[in-house]
């Protein structure tokens, strides 16, 4: 593995976790005992830090909501500032699975973000309808865009080593849906290179989804306004 569990930063963002947010972080502690471990809770009106802390984690505690988007600036930057060299957000409610994160890390020797990918062969994780196609309409484009093959652009489950760090800490985007799609087109157009691996993705271990079939089917909807958005935006690097 090019880095040590102990170099590895793990963000879980969180909104309104308190049910599932405390095992989360107690399976993370027991698979990866070495990394450290992150919450933020983004204006959770519930007990989520408190949980998180509880099951020892270390936690920021956000104010008001900014979406899983400003939250993760937050997560980059504190990678930043405590001299993490890998970085790993991971999902607070149990569906990613820890012992997937030295897969994921091993990666980085060739590659600056891995995205724990669903659709990808493994697993039973299934989308149907129009969720599904806005989802491979996407993946296809977005792997167009970059090069490389990508089944699952709107993965949470993602390593980042430092060059990705660097770059996302002052350009990662907070506006709705910008920490999937977006995200890939501002590191592509600052040269970082993607992979993915497969990954099985479980069912939320129990609290409230952040969204329904309808509403995600809206915001998949929705997502490709912002990838087009995206796409012509011109770059704040390079525009490539
Ligand atoms: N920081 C932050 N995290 C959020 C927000 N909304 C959701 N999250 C977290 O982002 C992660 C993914 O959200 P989910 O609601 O599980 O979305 P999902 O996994 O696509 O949906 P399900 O399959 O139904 O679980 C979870 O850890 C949530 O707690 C938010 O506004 N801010
Ligand atoms: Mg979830």
């Amino acid at each position: 593995m090019p880095y040590s569990l102990d170099q590895v930063l793990i963000v879980m963002p969180a909104k309104n976790e308190e049910a599932v947010v405390g095992n989360t972080v107690a399976e993370v502690k027991n698979v990866l005992p070495e990394a450290t471990v992150l919450v933020i809770s983004d204006g959770s009106t519930d007990r989520t830090a408190e949980r998180a802390r509880t099951a020892g984690a270390d936690v920021l505690e956000l104010p008001i909501n900014l979406g899983v988007g400003g939250a993760m600036r937050l997560g980059f930057r504190y990678a930043h500032l405590h001299g993490f060299p890998v970085m790993v957000q991971l999902d607070s409610d149990g569906q990613h699975n820890p012992a997937n994160v030295p897969g994921l890390v091993n990666l980085l020797d060739a590659a600056n973000v891995a995205i724990g990918a669903r659709f990808a062969g493994v697993g039973e994780y299934k989308v149907r309808g129009p969720r599904m196609w806005a989802m491979r309409a996407l993946s296809t484009t977005l792997s167009l865009a970059t090069g490389t093959r990508l089944t699952d652009t709107t993965s949470g489950f993602k390593a980042h080593d430092s060059t990705a760090i660097s770059l996302y800490k002052d350009d990662f985007p907070a506006e709705y849906l910008g920490d999937t799609i977006e995200a890939l087109v501002i590191g592509h157009r600052g040269g970082l290179k993607f992979t993915q691996l497969a990954v099985e993705m479980r069912e939320r271990a129990g609290g409230v989804p952040s969204q329904n079939a309808w509403k995600s089917t809206k915001y998949l909807g929705r997502a490709f306004a912002a990838l087009g958005l995206a796409l012509i935006r011109p770059g704040a690097k390079n525009s490539r």
